[in-house]
């Protein structure tokens, strides 16, 4: 197991003993074949929670007209958390996209970096302000800014694994977008590259059905993004998006593989979309009731609840004290982005040119006015 978390939402207190996990047919606890302990899958849980904990937060914060634009990732949670726990945090990168906030989390972002960046406010460490909403990164993190046009990150992606071959870093890279940005002419440039190459790179296509209201038998041929990677010759899965512990295990074995020199993966998960498209999109005018009512008996957040707990690994004192440390992170992120000044109109133009000027001082080329 790479990533180390040790959140006290999941530990219990000296005096609460701990759940006793039940073992399978096959006399193995839940999680123990892939090497998840159960303190590991309790973490694992409270990420997926408190990622769904975020972004209803940020819708409310959008509807009584605090924050501008939300585009969510309700329903992508259980991928997000199983795949990046397989990398390392502080040592590899990811190239994130818009949903990505379970992964930001997951990767070590806190609930107030990513509600600062709701809030655009001058402490946002994604950028000061400066990046569209729902464009996280974090340099402290190896995580890289959201690009814009879809797809883009791919090549930033190739690029630092690339970088991590030539200095023999032992890093891998990961990005992520939707199944829909994955026809995009840079998908196959990258990947070309990076299977000639056999560059430490993964590639997470998040597919859930749709490309704003474009459905998948309208974007994708075959609709298997999985199948392409054949024409790369590296290995292509395909996941169920809503089952944490085979993301995890489908994203081992890609980090496995990168680590060796054995060269790039792709994983499609399969997810659900529980929102709409954004804040901005009504879903209703194209998914019908009992779509959407399907995609609702398939959100990986009550899943992997009920996952845990039959296993014996989630009990109700535990749930308590997560849901409990939730509530109370969301609660503290609000409140601190809404004190938070916004970034100065002075310092507009800063991070946008090299800098050699000192921060406050209108650069060489003057303000325009
Ligand atoms: C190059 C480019 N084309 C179009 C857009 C507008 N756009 C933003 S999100 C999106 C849909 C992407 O769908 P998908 O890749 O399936 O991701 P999802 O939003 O479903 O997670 C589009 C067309 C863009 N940002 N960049
Ligand atoms: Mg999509």
């Amino acid at each position: 197991m790479a990533v180390t978390h040790t959140d006290p939402a999941t530990k219990p207190s000296k005096a609460q003993p701990k759940a006793t996990p039940k073992k399978s047919a096959a006399g193995s606890a839940l999680g123990a074949d892939l090497g998840l302990s159960s303190d590991d899958l309790l973490e694992m849980y409270r990420l997926v929670a408190l990622s769904r904990a975020v972004d209803e937060r940020m819708w409310v914060l959008n509807r009584a007209g605090r924050i501008p634009f939300v585009i969510s990732g309700q329903g992508h949670e259980g991928a997000q958390v199983g795949i990046t726990w397989a990398l390392e945090k502080g040592k590899d990168w990811i190239a994130p996209f818009y949903r990505s906030i379970a992964t930001c989390l997951t990767f070590g972002m806190s609930p107030r970096d990513i509600m600062t960046a709701q809030y655009a406010t001058a402490s946002d460490p994604s950028s000061g302000g400066r990046q569209m909403p729902g464009h996280y990164g974090s340099h402290e993190h190896n995580l890289v800014s959201v690009s814009s046009p879809v797809a883009t990150q791919l090549l930033h992606a190739v690029g630092l694994a690339l970088a991590a071959k030539i200095r023999k870093t032992g890093q891998v890279a990961l990005t992520v977008m939707g199944e829909g940005s994955s026809n995009q002419g840079d998908v196959h440039e990258g990947l070309n590259f990076a299977a000639i190459h056999k560059l430490p790179f993964i590639f997470v296509v998040e597919n859930n059905g749709y490309a704003i209201s474009v459905p998948l038998a309208r974007q994708v041929a075959g609709s298997s993004v999985a199948h392409r990677a054949a024409g790369y010759d590296i290995p292509g899965v395909t996941v169920d998006g809503t089952d944490v512990l085979a993301c995890y295990a489908a994203a081992r074995d890609a980090v496995g593989r990168a680590r060796a020199g054995d060269g790039p993966s792709l994983i499609e998960a399969k997810v659900t979309r529980l929102t709409a498209h954004s804040s901005d999109d009504q879903q209703t005018k194209y998914r019908s009731e009992e779509e959407l009512a399907a995609e609702k008996a398939n959100d990986p957040v009550p899943k992997f609840r009920a996952q845990l707990a039959d296993a014996g690994i989630l009990t109700d004192e535990a749930e308590e004290r997560i849901k409990a440390s939730i509530v109370a992170d969301v609660d503290d992120a609000t409140d601190y982005a809404e004190s938070q000044p916004d970034p100065q109109p002075s310092t507009a133009m800063k991070w946008v040119f090299a800098e050699d000027w000192p921060s406050e001082a209108p650069p060489p080329w003057g303000l325009g006015e």
